[in-house]
């Protein structure tokens, strides 16, 4: 082949190559599907609207720890307001189901939730405060062991989250987020994968939320579990992030007394 031709063809390739990580590409709640945000979405017009919020992510590609101090962090590059809400009732579980995952892309997956201040549709990203209500990240082994998201990869690329109870009815959205870590023993080398979605939730709850954090202040470059040689012999492994709330533990409480907690229960093993 001529060289040129051989200079196209490797071209042609790297898209593929750079692009095998996934997106939320679908959300369950109460047994009814909803349409995740599609990158592919943005050539349609009109754009159709979708709790997933809008995304400039055709690569399916990912945030990187020099931009996490960026309002990229918040919601993924360039993210623009989900058009809808999925409506949820206070406790129920949701589940993520993302379009792709590689085995390799192993690290913690984590949810945060954040009240809006009125309408999530038109809500400043750089006001949102939020509550981290479950994480979950190494579960055994070293080099690279066993995590959370090979259970992800297992159950049909899917992981389930649950709104907390206690939630006072209003306006939400959930932040759902993997943080792969196959390349973070080099500097800015973690890739953040978050996706926001809309929630309605309807609930009995008096929980507001107080005293959440701006995602520009969630992880830093330098971070132990940000700056992490997945390659090496480790015993151990620090979720990055602010700490779960309170409320989310009330909430494992009550769901492992119904018996069907085996994300929660680890997280809890996890944290003592
Ligand atoms: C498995 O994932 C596919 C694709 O996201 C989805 O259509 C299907 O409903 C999922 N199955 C279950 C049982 O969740
Ligand atoms: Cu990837």
């Amino acid at each position: 082949m001529a060289p040129l031709a051989l200079l196209s063809l490797s071209l042609a390739l790297l898209p593929t190559l750079i692009s095998a990580h996934g997106h939320v590409s679908g959300i369950v709640v109460d047994g009814k599907w909803y349409t995740g945000w599609n990158a592919a979405m943005k050539y349609q017009s009109p754009i159709p609207p979708t709790a997933g919020w809008q995304v400039d992510n055709l690569d399916n590609g990912f945030v990187t720890p020099s931009q996490f101090a960026t309002a990229d962090i918040i919601c993924h590059k360039a993210a623009k307001n989900g058009g809808l809400y999925i409506p949820a009732k206070a406790g129920a579980a949701v589940k993520f189901l993302w379009d792709a995952w590689p085995v390799s892309h192993k690290g913690p997956v984590i949810d945060y939730i954040a009240p809006c201040p009125g309408d999530c549709t038109s809500v400043d990203k750089t006001t949102l405060r939020w509550t981290k209500i479950k994480e979950g990240a190494w579960i055994t082994g070293s080099d690279p062991g066993t995590w959370v998201t090979d259970d992800l990869v297992k159950s049909n690329l899917s992981w389930t989250t649950t709104i907390p109870s206690t939630l006072a009815s209003g306006n939400y959205i959930i932040r759902h987020e993997i943080i792969a870590l196959h390349a973070a023993g080099q500097s800015n080398g973690a890739q953040a994968y978050p996706q926001c979605i809309n929630f309605k939730v309807e609930g009995t709850g008096s929980e507001t939320l107080s005293g959440g954090v701006a995602a520009t202040a969630f992880y830093k470059a330098t971070d132990a579990g940000i700056l992490f040689n997945l390659y090496s012999k480790f015993t151990g492994y620090t979720i990055p992030g602010p700490a779960l709330k309170m409320v989310a533990k009330r909430e494992a409480a009550v769901v492992e007394e119904r018996g069907h907690a085996k994300d929660w229960l680890r997280e809890l093993e996890m944290e003592e």
